[in-house]
This record gives structure tokens, C-alpha cells and sequence, in this order.
């Protein structure tokens, strides 16, 4: 049994997502935002505190992009992978690992200063500063989705997964607003997914279920904490 430890809206989406798009069981852990003050003996499990973390037996993984790629490599016979022997396998990788190095990197600068920090030390020219980076940033999203419905091979993959993560927390951000009409319409066939909404339903009855605050990451302010 795979085991994925999560808070409402945060990056462990990716993988929940990935997991109800894949049809794997698996048990879903709740932890309230962030983990490391609320959940302290979270810190046994992962002394980075964060989440997504991943159980697979002895393997143990904390990038939800790795997951990506991990689940739909090894739990589902290749369905949402690209094989290293596909011409797309290059764009593919590049994919996964922009989804958090180049997309989410700026998104949690935004989060942290407009919305984590206590008032005093919020920044809002580096929020300013950071909308700005992510939304050049998807101009090679846009590219892409101008051609085709998908990231790869025109099929969805668990690059759309891990991009579209990105989409999620920007309509947290509300940047989702500046978004091109390409962008949109990609964000679109993503949210209208059934695994996605699954998950989404999932999280919110999990949460309840296990205790946990049910406000997506992004809306809670850290100074609540
Ligand atoms: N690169 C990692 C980042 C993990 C990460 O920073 N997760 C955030 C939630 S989105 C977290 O747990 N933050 C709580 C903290 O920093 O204490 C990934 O993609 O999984």
C-alpha cells in the first residue's frame, strides 16, 4: 500500500492527482499547514517537514515532480509515462522538472510575501516582481498548448499533471486572471478532469475525516499558526 502524506491545495496535489488518475490505492495522511510547527512528529517521517511525502515500502520520495514520474513509471504500466526510448521522452523530463524548478519557484516566493508572512514583513514588490516572473515563465507552456491539447505526444501525461499543479496554485495566487486564452483553454481540459476533481473532493473529506483544518494551503496565513 502506498502511503501520501498531503495538505489541502499544497504540492502533494501532484501526486494525489496522479494517484486517482492512475487508479493505484493508497492511504492518504492529512497534515495541517505547515506540518513542521503543527505536526511536529511529521518531522520522523520527513525532517524536511514538508510535504508531499511518498511511501512505496522502503522507498521514500519528497518531490512531488519525482512522484510524477515515479507513479506513472513503476504503478501503471507507462499509461501517463513517456519511455526513454520515445522521441518526446527529453521534452517530457523537461516538463516534470520545470513544473516546480521554473513554475512553482516563483509561485512560493508570491505565497510567502503576500500571504504567509505576518503583515509587517510582507513584500509586495516581490510579489509584484514574482507574478510577473511566473506568468513570463508560462510562455513555454503557452507555446506548447498552442500546437497541442497536451505537453507530450498530445496525450495527457504526468508532465500535465505536474504542470498543471502550477495552474492550481496560480488560481490560489489569483494570477490565474493574466492567463492567455491558450493558457485558459489548457487549464481548462485539466480542471475538467475526473481524477482531478476526485482528488480535490478527496482532500476536502480526508481533511474533515482526519481532523484537519479543510482551507486550502495558499488562503491560510502563517501568522495563524
Ligand atoms: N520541491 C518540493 C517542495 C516541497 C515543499 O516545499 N512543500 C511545501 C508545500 S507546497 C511545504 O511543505 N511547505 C511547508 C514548509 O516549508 O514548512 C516538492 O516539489 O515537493
Amino acid at each position: 500500500m502506498l502511503h501520501l502524506y498531503h495538505c489541502v491545495s499544497a504540492r502533494s496535489f501532484r501526486p494525489l492527482w496522479m494517484l486517482e488518475e492512475l487508479g493505484v490505492p493508497y492511504e492518504l495522511h492529512m497534515l495541517p499547514f505547515p506540518p513542521r510547527v503543527l505536526a511536529k512528529q511529521y518531522l520522523a517521517q520527513n525532517p524536511l517537514g514538508t510535504v508531499p511525502l511518498l511511501v512505496d515500502g522502503d522507498t521514500r520520495l519528497t518531490e512531488s515532480a519525482a512522484m510524477c514520474q515515479y507513479l506513472a513509471d513503476r504503478h501503471a504500466l507507462g499509461k501517463l509515462a513517456i519511455r526513454a526510448d520515445q522521441p518526446a521522452y527529453g521534452a517530457y523530463l523537461n516538463w516534470l522538472h520545470m513544473s516546480d524548478a521554473t513554475l512553482t519557484f516563483p509561485q512560493t516566493l508570491v505565497l510567502r510575501y503576500a500571504h504567509f508572512e505576518p503583515e509587517l514583513r510582507c513584500q509586495p514588490q516581490v510579489v509584484a516582481d514574482y507574478s510577473k516572473w511566473f506568468l513570463s515563465r508560462l510562455r513555454a507552456v503557452e507555446a506548447r498548448v498552442l500546437e497541442q491539447d497536451y505537453l507530450c505526444e498530445n496525450r495527457f501525461t504526468a508532465a500535465d499533471v505536474a504542470v498543471g499543479y502550477a495552474f492550481m496554485l496560480a488560481k490560489h495566487l489569483e494570477l490565474d486572471s493574466n492567463f492567455s486564452a491558450p493558457l485558459q483553454a489548457y487549464w481548462q481540459r485539466l480542471r475538467e478532469r475526473p481524477a482531478f476533481l476526485r482528488a480535490l473532493r478527496i482532500e476536502q473529506s480526508a481533511a474533515i475525516v482526519q481532523g484537519v483544518d479543510p482551507t486550502p494551503a495558499p488562503a491560510l496565513r502563517l501568522a495563524k499558526s
